[in-house]
C-alpha cells in the first residue's frame, strides 16, 4: 500500500509514518515545516529535541533499511499538492497537516483567519486533487472529538437517529465546537462529506481525542527518531503539560474547576488507529466517522492522576478559566468502531506516567517556566504574549 502522510514532520505524523513504514507501507511524508516556524514565532521549543526531517529519515533508513520519500511544500498551494499526488500516486492519504492548537487560533484575528484558511484550503486542495487524479484514493483525515462539544446527551459515533414530527432520519451528529480551531475541523468534515456524495470520494474522518505520550516502539529505537513533546500554554496539551509541570515542581494548571471531561488516547494507539483505518478502507462514496479515543477523564482527574503518580512534590492550582467552555457537563461517548477493527487500547497507567516523567526529567533543563502560564483568553479578540525576561 502506498501511503502519503501529510504533516509527517509533526508530533503525530512522524511516529505514524514510522508505524506505517514498519507495517510494510511504501510511505511518503509531506510537510511545510510551519510547525517549526510557530516555535520561532512563540519563542518556545519542544521539550525533547527534534532532528530535521531529512536526518530522521536517514536514521530510519540506516536502522531498518526502509526508505521514506519526502515532499517539502504547503498543501494550501494547489500546484504543489496536485504535483505531489500525481507523482506519488498514493492508495491512502493520511492528513495531519493542519494548525492544531485551539489557543493559537484565539491569539487574535490574524491567527483565527490563518487557522481556518490553512486548514480549510489545504483540505479542499486535497479533495479536488483526489477527484481530478484518482477518486479511488482513501482519505484518512484527522478531525477532533471537540467537534461535538459537550451536549447534554450521549455522543454517538458520527451519526444520530432523530425522530422529528413523526419522521425519522439518521443525520450527522450536531456539532458545537469550542474554538476557531475546532470549528475548522467541523467545516472540513462538511466539505469532505459533501465531496464523498458529489464526486464519489471515500474518506474516514477520525474524531480524535487529546493525545498523550511521547514514544512509540519505532521512535524509541534512537534519540534522533524522537517526536515533539510540547508543554507550553499554546501547543502543550493537558496531560503532557501536567507531566512536565510536575517534573519542574510547577503547580499543575487546572483551568476553572477542572470538571471539563475529554476523550484521551495514547500516542501508540493513534498510530495503530491510522493503520487500521488505512488497511480497512470504506466503500466508494462512503464518508465514515470513527471516534478515535480510548477513555474519558476530567481535567481534575488527569491532574490528580499525574500528581499522585509523581508523589508529594506535586501541587494543583485552579486558575481563572482562560477558555469559554462548560466545566460541569455530561460526557458519555460511543467509540467502538476502531475496537471492532482490532484496536487494543493502551489505557493511562502508572507505567506510562513513570516513563513520561523520565523523558521530562531527562530534558527538563530545556524547559522555559515562563512558557507555562496561559495568556490567551477566549473572551478577548486580541491577546499579546506576556513580557518575558531577556535571555542571558
Ligand atoms: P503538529 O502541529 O505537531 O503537526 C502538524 C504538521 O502539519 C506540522 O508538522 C506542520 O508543519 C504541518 N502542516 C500544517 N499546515 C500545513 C500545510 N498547510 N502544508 C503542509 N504541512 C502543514 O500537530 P499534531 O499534534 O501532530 O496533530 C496532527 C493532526 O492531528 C492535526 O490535524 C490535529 O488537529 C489532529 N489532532 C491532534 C491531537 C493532539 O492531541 N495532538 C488530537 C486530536 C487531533
Ligand atoms: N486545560 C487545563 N489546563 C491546562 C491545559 C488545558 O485545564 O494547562 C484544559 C482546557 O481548558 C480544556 C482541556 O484541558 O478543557 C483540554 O485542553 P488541551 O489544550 O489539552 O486540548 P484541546 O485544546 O482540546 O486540543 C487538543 C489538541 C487538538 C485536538 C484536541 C482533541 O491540541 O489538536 O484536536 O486536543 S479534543 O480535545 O478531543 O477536541
Amino acid at each position: 500500500m502506498r501511503t502519503l502522510v501529510l504533516g509527517g514532520d509533526g508530533y503525530l505524523g512522524w511516529p505514524t509514518a514510522l508505524h506505517l513504514s514498519e507495517a510494510g507501507h511504501d510511505v511518503a511524508i509531506a510537510d511545510s515545516f510551519v510547525r517549526r516556524q510557530y516555535d520561532h514565532e512563540l519563542g518556545v521549543e519542544s521539550l525533547v529535541p527534534v532532528e530535521p526531517l531529512h536526518t530522521r529519515v536517514g536514521v530510519w533508513k540506516e536502522l531498518t533499511g526502509r526508505q521514506l520519500s519526502m515532499f517539502r511544500g504547503d498543501i494550501t498551494d494547489a500546484e504543489f499538492t496536485y504535483e505531489m499526488i500525481r507523482g506519488f500516486r498514493p492508495d491512502t492519504i493520511v492528513h495531519f497537516a493542519e494548525q492544531r492548537a485551539a489557543p493559537y487560533s484565539h491569539i487574535d484575528r490574524q491567527h483565527a483567519v490563518y487557522t481556518q484558511v490553512n486548514n480549510l484550503v489545504g483540505t479542499l486542495n486535497i479533495l479536488f486533487a483526489m477527484a481530478d487524479i484518482d477518486p479511488a484514493i482513501h482519505l484518512v483525515k484527522l478531525g477532533t472529538m471537540g467537534e461535538y462539544g459537550t451536549p447534554n446527551i450521549d455522543i454517538e459515533e458520527g451519526w444520530i437517529e432523530i425522530e422529528h414530527k413523526g419522521r425519522k432520519d439518521v443525520l450527522p451528529y450536531p456539532k458545537q465546537p469550542g474554538s476557531f480551531y475546532h470549528l475548522s475541523k467541523v467545516h472540513d468534515s462538511h466539505n469532505i462529506m459533501f465531496t464523498c456524495r458529489a464526486w464519489g470520494l471515500r474518506a474516514t474522518d477520525l474524531n480524535q481525542g487529546i493525545v498523550y505520550g511521547q514514544q512509540t516502539p519505532q521512535t524509541a529505537l534512537d534519540p534522533r527518531l524522537a517526536t515533539r513533546f510540547d508543554y507550553d500554554a499554546v501547543f502543550g496539551t493537558v496531560l503532557n503539560r501536567f507531566v512536565v509541570q510536575a517534573v519542574l515542581a510547577h503547580p499543575l494548571t487546572v483551568y476553572g474547576s477542572g470538571g471539563q471531561t475529554r476523550g484521551l488516547i495514547d500516542i501508540r494507539d493513534t498510530a495503530e488507529c491510522i493503520l487500521l483505518a488505512a488497511e480497512n478502507p470504506p466503500e466508494p462514496c462512503e464518508f465514515r466517522v470513527f471516534n478515535q479515543m480510548t477513555e474519558s477523564l476530567s481535567v481534575a482527574e488527569i491532574a490528580k492522576t499525574v500528581a499522585e503518580a509523581r508523589g508529594e512534590s506535586a501541587r494543583i492550582e485552579y486558575l481563572d478559566p482562560p477558555r469559554v467552555e462548560a466545566d460541569t457537563h455530561h460526557y458519555n461517548v460511543a467509540h467502538s468502531r476502531l475496537i471492532d477493527l482490532g484496536l487494543e487500547p493502551h489505557l493511562l497507567s502508572e507505567t506510562l506516567l513513570t516513563s513520561l516523567f523520565a523523558i521530562a526529567e531527562a530534558h527538563k533543563d530545556r524547559a522555559d517556566p515562563e512558557a507555562i502560564r496561559p495568556w490567551i483568553d477566549w473572551r478577548r479578540t486580541t491577546n499579546r504574549p506576556p513580557l518575558t525576561s531577556p535571555s542571558p
